[in-house]
């Protein structure tokens, strides 16, 4: 049976990445894709989406959802992502309708819709349209198989010093859905940086061709371009698409159950995931974070999907 997930999305590249990833995947039913402003504004994210999905063949509703944190002023990533979060690629004219409900609505309703234990949210933005669902509708928590997210940092942070972008865009956002109870599976930069996009990724993804190819190799070329002159890194990262892969299939990376807290209030530390690795995890600890990954098993996975959509 394929997992049931949501996407929750700020696309953005490696966003892209992500939704083409769960698209192509056999193990995967795609039952929605909401998104949240992050890497670009609310409004440039969701056209995005739509027209991701437009390119992608995706048919499940994709709907809008917060265009600002709970708490702090908005703040975007366009050094990474781009002017229009896409990097200098123009993706097609979205031909796909936006779902008329909000991205908060869509999550509850669709977990609510399925049996307990059937629907896994996969957050890789940030985290404010979960918090929301979750204090929408506080079953949701119990009724949700799992929550698979990209954000934080046990180590070393990529907004500041200790803090991760989906996680310092809100914080108490983050407090909320890390602090719920649910299981969750953060996949943080520990494990994220070890997704880099070597010329051999960047040759294999060449050899796709097609609209998706093409697409996904210029998107993916800018944002090479944006860790070389930001990171001094030639082989970028690749971090949305480990949190799906890790919802494909379990052997992608090794996990380690530990308590993890998020700083609301550090002057230099606010936004991060503050990862408790002093003791042996509570027995009902119901948090774990992502430590090594394959990435020969992560690249198959992406390459095989890609090729999918590519020639569907
Ligand atoms: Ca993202």
């Amino acid at each position: 049976m394929p997992r049931k997930i949501v996407l929750d999305c700020d696309p953005g590249l490696d966003d892209a990445v992500a939704m083409l990833l769960a698209h192509g995947s056999p193990e995967i039913d795609l039952l929605a894709v909401t998104t949240i402003g992050g890497n670009q504004t609310l409004e440039k994210v969701t056209r995005n989406a739509l027209s991701i999905a437009t390119l992608a063949g995706i048919t499940a509703p994709v709907a809008a959802g917060c265009a600002r944190p709970l708490v702090q002023p908005v703040q975007v990533a366009g050094h990474v992502h781009g002017d229009s979060g896409l990097g200098g690629v123009t993706p097609p004219e979205p031909t796909l309708r936006l779902d008329p409900r909000h991205a908060v609505d869509v999550i509850v309703e669709t977990v609510m819709a399925h049996p307990p234990g059937e629907v896994t949210l996969v957050p890789v933005g940030p985290l404010t349209n979960i918090a929301l669902a979750v204090r929408r509708e506080p079953r949701i928590v119990e009724r949700v198989a799992e929550v698979v997210l990209m954000g934080g940092a046990c180590h070393m942070g990529n907004q500041s010093a200790v803090a991760e972008f989906n996680i310092a865009c809100d914080p108490e956002a983050a407090d909320v859905v890390f602090s719920a109870g649910w299981p969750l599976t953060m996949v943080g930069l520990d494990l994220t940086y070890q997704a880099r996009a070597t010329d051999e990724v960047f040759a294999r993804i060449g050899e796709i061709g097609g609209p998706v190819g093409e697409f996904v190799l210029g998107m993916l070329g800018f944002y090479r371009d944006a860790y070389r002159r930001n990171r001094g890194l030639d082989s970028p990262p690749l971090h949305d698409p480990c949190a799906v892969a890790y919802v494909i299939d379990r052997a992608v990376m090794s996990t380690r159950r530990v308590p993890v807290a998020i700083e609301l209030t550090g002057t230099l530390t606010r936004g991060m995931t503050v990862a408790d690795f002093r003791f042996p995890p509570p027995e009902d600890c119901p948090t774990q974070v992502g430590v090594t990954l394959d990435a020969e098993r992560l690249w198959d996975l992406v390459l095989d999907a890609l090729a999918r959509v590519a020639s569907d």
